[in-house]
């Protein structure tokens, strides 16, 4: 399905053992070399989605290669295996022939080496409000992974953060593309919904999303 050209949403994409290979690594990534913090909007209001980042560090709205704003240390790289998945999941979104959404003259997978990963976690109640993702100086597509709690993702336009927009429901293991004209939309997740994921699946509570991009910084 295809929201807005470049925007590619493949649900069910990780199965479920993909799911619990990367909940493991996130967990480890929560604590450390920099520990996943909420981030201080400029205002003084930290966010309500706690985040760790890993390659660049980012804080609203700037990437840094340490976190000053939680210890100072060197967040971890993007480990070859995550960048692997970026590619595996642009190929799946945009160079599969009869896919609504088909664009391979997007972005050419093996062209595709994200330098960092956000990876966001909504305990219950957590939101996060419309915006564009600007900070990054490249246009290379942003892969959106979603793990655990569904949530209403907010689908925005590129000139305005209000209407028109699409709310689409995303669930534990759908895969997300925005690339070409939809890299620069507004978007949000207004609301998750506390404990939808399978209680059989042995997920965390809330909800996990992982983000790759490309900076186009050095
Ligand atoms: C559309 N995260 O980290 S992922 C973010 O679910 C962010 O945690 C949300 O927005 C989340 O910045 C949404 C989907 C997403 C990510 C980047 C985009 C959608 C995007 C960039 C451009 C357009
Ligand atoms: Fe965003």
């Amino acid at each position: 399905t295809e929201p807005g050209p470049g925007a590619v949403h493949v649900p069910g994409w990780l199965d479920l053992a993909a799911q619990r290979e990367i909940v493991r690594a996130c967990r480890q990534w929560a604590v450390g070399p920099v520990p996943m913090r909420a981030a201080v909007m400029p205002g003084g209001h930290p966010m309500s989605v706690q985040t760790v980042c890993l390659g660049w560090h980012w804080q609203p709205y700037k990437y840094t290669r340490t976190a000053d704003d939680a210890g100072g240390g060197r967040v971890a790289d993007v480990p070859d295996w995550l960048i692997t998945l970026g590619r595996r999941a642009l190929a799946e979104a945009y160079a599969t022939p009869g896919r609504p959404g088909y664009a391979p003259e997007l972005w050419k997978p093996e062209d595709y080496t994200p330098d960092t990963a956000l990876i966001n976690y909504y305990a219950h109640g957590a939101h996060m409000g419309m915006h564009q993702d600007k900070d990054e100086k490249s246009s290379a597509p942003v892969v959106s992974l979603s793990i655990g709690d569904t949530c209403i993702f907010r689908f925005g336009n590129t000139l305005t953060r209000t209407r028109p927009f699409t709310d689409i429901e995303l669930n534990s293991g759908d895969l997300f593309v925005f690339g070409g004209p939809s890299r620069f939309a507004y978007h949000g997740v207004p609301k998750t919904f506390p404990d939808t994921a399978d209680p059989a699946s042995g997920l965390p509570r809330g909800r996990i999303n992982i983000t790759l991009r490309m900076t186009g910084l050095s």
